[in-house]
């Protein structure tokens, strides 16, 4: 039996991971921060068969207790402060984790189980402006972050080649897009519009408050994504690759899809509040994953639309409860 362990077990990503690497047999494990409201802070994972410990990228003791105690084969550190915005209202605490994090985990590691494979959970963030000539980023894409998170993310993803290549270590980065579902925080943008539709279609709300609606994404599903990673981590020899649907749509356009499908015009509903503004905007987003596709053989298989139906589905369930 495989074992793997998971940082950010307890997010979008972990659950569906843990899910995943339990239906092909593996044993999981994982760490979860403390946290004050422990009621709500395994929602995700409650109805699976992992094993937990209290752990912190930022406490090198729990990362090298853990690995210790699991002693796994798959290591994927898909912790992180992950909201962009909000790393620029608590800058430093999102570059310790998300850059000196990765450090600390990759030196438990190291020193503990340098026979495992290692996942980095890197990201789209960190190309920041920067586009190809072709409209789209790539491996190859020059990267010019944005943001403190996009910023200590490039550290991270830096850090992992170094010690791939210093420590001859299986040490890889899934440079991933956004990638959504019910189970994404509902203060990312598509979580976000969704429960607001919902509501307002329920008459439960009256306005939705939004920033930037004319940035672009590729939005792809994250039960999808963490099958990549999977994959990522099968190969015999370690690598960096993009993980993206190659479809960009703006906020506005998945706005309007969302409130049409409730049969609502999101014109009348949309209010811009400058708070959900970024101090710098990443204007735009669309990922060039042929790479993946070409030699792991990994390709999306829900479409943008399936995924934001099942959102809708989603927040239509738990809202009509309040009605
Ligand atoms: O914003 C715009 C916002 O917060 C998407 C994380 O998983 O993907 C995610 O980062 C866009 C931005 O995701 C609101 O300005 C407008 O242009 O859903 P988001 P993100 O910042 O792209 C990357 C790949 C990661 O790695 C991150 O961890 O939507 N936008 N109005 C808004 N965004 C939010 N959150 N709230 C608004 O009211």
């Amino acid at each position: 039996m495989k074992k793997a362990f998971i940082t950010g077990i307890a997010g979008q990503d972990g659950s569906y991971l843990s899910e995943y690497l339990l239906s092909l047999g593996y044993e999981v494990s994982g760490i979860v921060r403390r946290n004050s409201t422990v009621e709500h802070q395994e929602n995700r994972i409650n109805h699976l068969d992992v094993k937990l410990e209290y752990g912190d990228l930022l406490d090198q003791s729990s990362l090298e207790r853990a690995l210790r105690k699991f002693q796994p084969d798959e290591i994927y550190n898909l912790a992180a402060q992950s909201h962009v915005r909000i790393s620029s209202d608590i800058p430093q605490f999102t570059v310790q984790t998300n850059a000196l994090g990765v450090l600390n985990i990759l030196e438990a590691y190291k020193n503990i189980c340098p026979n495992a494979k290692f996942y980095q959970a890197s990201s789209s963030e960190m190309f920041g402006t920067s586009v190809d000539e072709d409209g789209y980023q790539r491996e190859t894409t020059k990267m010019t972050p944005v943001s403190p998170y996009g910023c200590a993310k490039v550290f991270g993803y830096n850090i992992v080649r170094n010690y791939r290549n210093g420590y001859k270590l299986h040490a890889s980065n899934g440079i991933l897009f956004n990638h959504e579902s019910p189970r994404r925080g509902s203060n990312f943008v598509t979580n976000k519009v969704v429960k607001a539709a919902v509501r307002i279609k329920l008459g439960l709300q009256k306005v939705l408050e939004m920033g930037n609606m004319d940035s672009y994404r590729d939005w792809g599903h994250s039960r999808d994504y963490v099958r990549a990673m999977h994959l990522i981590l099968q190969q015999d020899k370690p690598g960096d690759w993009v993980v993206a649907t190659g479809e960009t749509r703006s906020v506005r356009d998945m706005c309007e899809y969302v409130f049409k499908k409730l049969g609502l015009d999101y014109k009348e509903y949309v209010q811009i509040n400058a708070r959900y503004l970024r101090p710098e905007e990443l204007p735009y987003l669309k990922g060039d994953s042929s790479r993946i596709r070409r030699e792991l053989g990994w390709k999306p298989e829900c479409t943008f639309e399936a995924m934001m139906d099942e959102m809708i589905e989603h927040w239509l369930k738990i809202e009509n409860k309040k009605i």
